[in-house]
């Protein structure tokens, strides 16, 4: 980028020559093609970065990533990409790419052989469960990870050690939105998919900055909008945003304090008779927070709390604009939700979700073309490997549970172990996972694919026990916050040199070939925790194990009757197709569009009398007598409200440019040039009150600590607000977040911490 050349140009030159270069792909339907004039190998796979799930074109010459551009046949981007993704060559040739296994001594991580370090943390592990217990022991990792390493880790800790202490970092992003889905719809993830976007007349976003965070469907939502004026958009976010260029109505809510807009939002829709009488008589129930039943009067009369007014009162959002988008929502045939970390990230992360459910809920706007409440993903894998590969405490693969008997005996006998060795209550959550290392508690953690001495909130607090424990980190990258703490780092191959499967927002699950050899001695995540377990003394649990599609294959036969039904998705046909859409049941089945209604094949086969007067049957785990279930949630505001003492209000996301800790996007000079340094954002009457400038440096402090940044003083955060975004290790803003999670997701609250500022 030439030093004159804005952000803002940057963004559109290297969007548009992406475009340009997905456009020559459509000549190559194949896997892989050949192109004979620059001997670029070219090879179709997924994006390595966000839940948007883009389908990429790699270009392989003589052994070495050289470009990537946008698979213009993949369905979901259309050969477009963002600028993350353009750079990915970069991050897999960086010079920080770890190339060999490191172990601590004498206080210093120093280089050591595979043999060495894999002895050393069978014997450390095998150790701490003898002396301690199999719950001594706990693994962390990834909405990033493949499904297939997901699953090794769930067999080598749930199936072989006996601890469901096994979580990941799709707790500290997804896990409300689980909550919300189970608990509104009866199942996990959403009813829809992308089609919706452009069969829409309405988008609502809700605590999401989608142009930065999911550029591609930002794009897609750009596009349908500038084809069909008639399309709206309202926002819900209490900063202006890039998201914010195509709104008709933006809402500013003060964080934290929202619940009540959405509460007033469905007062006004049913006031003014936009309800669908017949779709709520055969379709819902009504619950309050005891889980009570009621009838939809009674429903109304919980409403009668929430006038737009009173919603004013509490959020700060206009009753005028609440009352506006309102009618936007119940006028406009269909509508089409979309909500992020604003929503998740929540005390209330999953009565929030719950609310947006209900909107969609009381006026039938789901289960028919252009209508959902559809939750955008953060990572590529937190639905295909975490969520459906069950990579958290509760959890087991494909949609099981550890406290259910029958599913237990059914994935232990998969797996070759007794069923007695799942243990049948849940583990520990990822807070309370990391306070019991501080505690010692738990003795040794393995560390796969997250960064988590960096990405937990309240971060200072839970380095005690990173420092203290016995700390095993598989790593890409080198060095990190988090291999300052390890104890051994394993080397792990990257992205292209490992083949696997990806599961992204929409249900689709895409298959990723391996294209390149593992650089240095890194070895394949799923293939490092197997020959753990087999060092570890199971080696006849790992045996089978000699290739990626041995993985997959056994996890795909545990979700078969399941609702998310994998059964065909064979890695024959996902190496031909761009991804498929579950439940998909079987080889010649073409995936679904739409669940819970026509063309869904649970739904489908549903004897006659069950679909009686109804177009939608909600047959989830969680639901009862087909129904989704309308929540009466009441409002609550943050846990860490803003006081005298503490008067603004901290919020942190994301930048367009950059990935969470930067091990990838760091790597790229384009990209750390548009933003080279962190900066907090503030709005320019706080500032001036505050005697702060521009570029001034500032101080921020919350009740975990201080640090300094330059301010950015701009109309973005509303008034009383500051925004941080949280990406640079030399800025780690997370040590000064506030990690009180919601009681039911168990999801940190890093979207609000109470905080002041001052000018050096
Ligand atoms: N470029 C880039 N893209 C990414 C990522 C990345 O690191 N970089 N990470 C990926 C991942 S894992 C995730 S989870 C997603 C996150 O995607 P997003 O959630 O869209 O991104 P954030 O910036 O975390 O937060 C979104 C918005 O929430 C708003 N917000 C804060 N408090 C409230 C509130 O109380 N109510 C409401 N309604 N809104 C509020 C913030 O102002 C912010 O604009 O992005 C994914 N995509
Ligand atoms: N303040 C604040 N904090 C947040 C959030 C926020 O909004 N605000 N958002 C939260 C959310 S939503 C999320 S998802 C988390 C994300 O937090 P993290 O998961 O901790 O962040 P990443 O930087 O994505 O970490 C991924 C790590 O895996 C490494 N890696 C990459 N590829 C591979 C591989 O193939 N194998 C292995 N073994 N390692 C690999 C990378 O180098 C990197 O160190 O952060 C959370 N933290
Ligand atoms: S939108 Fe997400 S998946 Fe698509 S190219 Fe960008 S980072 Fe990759
Ligand atoms: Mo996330």
């Amino acid at each position: 980028m030439n030093k004159k050349q804005t952000r803002r140009e940057f963004i559109k030159v290297t969007a548009a020559a992406s475009t340009a270069a997905g456009i020559g792909v459509t000549l190559f339907p194949g896997m892989t093609f050949a192109d004979q004039k620059s001997g670029t190998n070219w090879h179709k796979s997924v994006c390595r970065y966000c839940g948007v799930g883009c389908g990429v074109m790699i270009g392989e010459k003589g052994g070495k990533i050289v470009k990537v551009k946008g698979d213009a046949q993949n369905t979901i981007n259309k050969g477009h990409l963002c600028v993350k993704a353009f750079y990915l060559p970069k991050a897999v040739n960086a010079k920080t790419r770890l190339h060999h296994p490191m172990i601590r001594k004498n206080g210093k991580l120093v280089k050591a052989s595979w043999d060495e370090a894999m002895k050393l943390v069978a014997t450390k592990f095998n150790d701490i469960r003898k002396n301690h217990g199999g719950n001594a022991l706990a693994f962390y990792g990834s909405g990033q990870a493949e499904t297939e390493e997901t699953y090794m880790a769930n067999k080598l800790f749930k199936g072989c050690i006996g601890t469901n202490n096994v979580e990941g970092n799709p707790r500290l992003c997804m896990a409300s939105a689980v909550g919300g889905y189970l608990t509104s719809l009866g199942a996990d993830e959403p009813a829809g998919t992308y089609e919706d976007i452009e069969k829409t007349e309405l988008f609502f976003l809700a605590g999401s900055n989608t142009a930065e965070a999911h550029p591609i469907v930002f794009e897609r939502i750009m596009r349908h909008k500038a084809m069909n004026p008639n399309v709206k958009i309202i926002i819900l976010d209490p900063r202006k945003t890039p998201t914010d260029q195509v709104a008709d109505l933006h809402l500013f809510p003060k964080p934290g304090y929202d619940l009540a807009v959405f509460n007033a939002m469905a007062h006004i829709l049913i006031k003014e008779g936009f309800a669908d009488d017949a779709f709520i008589k055969n379709h819902l129930f009504f619950k309050d927070n005891k889980k009570n039943k009621h009838s939809f009067e009674e429903y109304k009369k919980f409403l009668e709390d929430y006038t737009p007014e009173i919603a004013e009162e509490i959020s700060g959002v206009p009753a005028k604009d609440i009352v506006k988008a309102a009618r936007m929502f119940g006028k406009a045939k269909t509508a089409m939700s979309m909500w992020t970390m604003g929503l998740n990230q929540r005390k209330r992360g999953v009565w929030a979700n719950n609310l947006v459910h209900n909107l969609h809920l009381i006026t039938g706007k789901i289960g028919v073309p252009g209508s959902d409440s559809f939750s955008l993903t953060g990572q590529p894998n937190a639905c295909g490997g975490v969520r459906e590969g069950g990579g958290l405490c509760h959890l087991l693969p494909g949609h099981h549970l550890v406290v259910k008997e029958a599913h237990r005996e059914k994935v232990a006998k998969v797996w070759g172990v007794p069923a007695s060795n799942i243990q049948p209550k849940p583990g520990k959550h990822t807070i309370a996972m990391f306070s019991a290392l501080n505690a010692g508690e738990i003795k040794g953690m393995y560390i796969m694919c997250t960064n988590p001495a960096q990405s937990l909130p309240n971060a200072k607090k839970y380095w005690k026990g990173l420092k203290e424990q016995f700390i095993v980190v598989a790593e890409s990258f080198f060095p990190t916050m988090t291999t300052e703490y390890a104890d051994v780092v394993l080397p792990a191959s990257f992205w292209t040199e490992k083949e696997g499967v990806y599961g992204c927002t929409e249900r689709r699950s895409q298959y990723m070939p391996q294209i390149t050899d593992p650089q240095g001695e890194a070895k394949w995540d799923a293939f490092i925790l197997r020959d753990l377990g087999k060092e570890m003394g199971f080696e006849r649990e790992f045996a089978k194990y000699e290739t990626a599609e041995i993985m997959w294959d056994e996890y795909r036969g545990l979700t078969k009757g399941k609702d998310m039904n994998l059964m065909g998705a064979s890695y024959n046909r996902l190496k031909k197709v761009r991804g498929l859409v579950w439940p998909v049941p079987t080889e010649n089945h073409p995936g679904t569009y739409k669940r819970f209604t026509d063309g869904d094949p649970i739904y489908d086969a549903l004897p006659a009398e069950k679909k009686k007067g109804r177009r939608m049957y909600f047959y989830g785990p969680k639901a009862k007598d087909g129904r989704a279930t309308v929540w009466m949630r009441p409002h609550d505001g943050p846990g860490e409200p803003t006081s005298a003492e503490y008067p603004f209000a901290l919020t942190t996301g994301r930048i367009l440019e950059q990935w969470h800790t930067m091990t990838m996007t760091g790597t790229s000079p384009q990209l750390n040039r548009s933003v080279p340094h962190a900066y907090v954002e503030i709005n320019p009457a706080d500032a001036r009150s505050k005697g702060i400038t521009n570029k001034d440096q500032v101080i921020i402090e919350t009740r975990r600590g201080e640090m300094q940044f330059e301010a950015r003083v701009i109309d973005r955060p509303i008034p009383g607000t500051i925004f941080v975004p949280w990406h640079w290790p030399d800025k780690p803003i997370n040590v000064l977040c506030s990690d009180i999670f919601d009681p039911g997701s168990k999801e940190p609250e890093y979207k609000v911490a109470a905080a002041r500022i001052r000018k050096v």
